[in-house]
């Protein structure tokens, strides 16, 4: 990879209900994500945080009918968008962090537009493939997946001015262990290509992500990683909204890392849900810090 890296910064809380995640970009920086990329040798550009519409606390705390907060995702979804799309129009690597993720939305409206099948890995505990119908919580970081493939609110689908900014097939979801009625029934009908906790257990990680770039790669003409951090065990992330347990490790995940950076079919990536308002002393960004060096190519010899 020898292009820049730029950092972009995506503070927004407004998907899910705990404050604290919009700090996310700033918990990663003062943890020295930074300066772990440059050490391998890369150059990086810090962009700074996208703007954010205003967080009016009494709203942000109510209760609210529908899709929560739906008005400041958009504004956000759409500032994030186009910083994001400048980015690969001067043919760099955005690295965004989150945030919550419904950051992605704008992220992979500003990605997808480069592409004609972007490919996207979705690295997580859930599916986040919920309409308003199916979700639990009316939370939109539930719901970037399904709307990326273009399905639920019309202004949320049509980010960027363009939808359908993903296709099914080709999606690889990894780490599932915690998917609502409808996403289940979604991922079947549609076929989405799943690794759950018990793919990965049987198969192991190694081959699980042999076979992800050896389904993406012919198909796709770039991907993207979303990764949240929940997909990793609430021992090794706890920092994180809404922990499962039963997670990849540490390791896994680093050799998932690796394997990425390998592959070098990797175009774009988003690092979401670090909230340090209910970490353990920032330990959820140390870890991810980890996991962004093997992603970017440090060599342990
Ligand atoms: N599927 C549930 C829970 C959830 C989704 N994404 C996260 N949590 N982080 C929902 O609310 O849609
Ligand atoms: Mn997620
Ligand atoms: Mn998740």
């Amino acid at each position: 990879m020898n292009k820049q890296i730029e950092i972009i910064g995506a503070p927004t809380a407004f998907g899910q209900r705990k404050l604290g995640v919009n700090f996310g970009p700033d918990a990663l920086r003062y943890a020295g994500l930074i300066e772990r990329i440059e050490d391998i040798g890369h150059e990086v550009i810090d962009k700074g945080n996208v703007e954010s519409p205003e967080l009016n606390m009494k709203k942000y705390k109510g209760e609210q009918e529908g899709l929560r907060n739906l008005d400041e995702v958009i504004t956000f979804s759409n500032n994030l968008y186009e910083a994001v799309n400048e980015t690969k129009e001067r043919g760099n690597f955005p690295l965004i962090l989150g945030g919550d993720h419904s950051l992605s939305i704008g992220s992979i409206a500003g990605i997808s537009k480069h592409y004609e099948n972007l490919g996207v890995i979705w690295y997580d505990a859930h599916g986040d493939l919920n309409t308003l119908d199916s979700s639990p919580s009316g939370n939109i970081h539930g719901m970037p997946l399904r709307a990326l493939i273009g399905d639920g609110d019309e202004q949320l689908v049509n980010i960027g001015g363009y939808k359908n900014k993903v296709k099914p097939e080709n999606i690889v979801l990894i780490g599932m262990r915690d998917l609502d009625d409808g996403e289940k029934q979604y991922i079947k009908e549609v076929g989405i290509h799943t690794y759950t906790m018990a793919d990965i257990d049987k198969l192991g990680m190694d081959k699980v992500i042999h076979e992800t770039i050896d389904y993406l790669k012919d198909k796709t003409d770039g991907i993207h990683l979303s990764l949240d951090v929940d997909a990793l065990d609430p021992v090794e992330t706890p920092g994180t909204g809404t922990t499962v347990p039963g997670g990849v490790t540490y390791r896994e995940s680093h050799l998932a890392m690796e394997l990425l950076h390998e592959s070098k079919l990797i175009v774009s990536a988003d690092l979401v849900e670090v909230n340090p308002l209910i970490d353990e002393y920032n330990k959820t960004a140390y870890q991810a810090i980890g996991l962004m060096g093997s992603f970017f190519g440090e060599k342990l010899l």
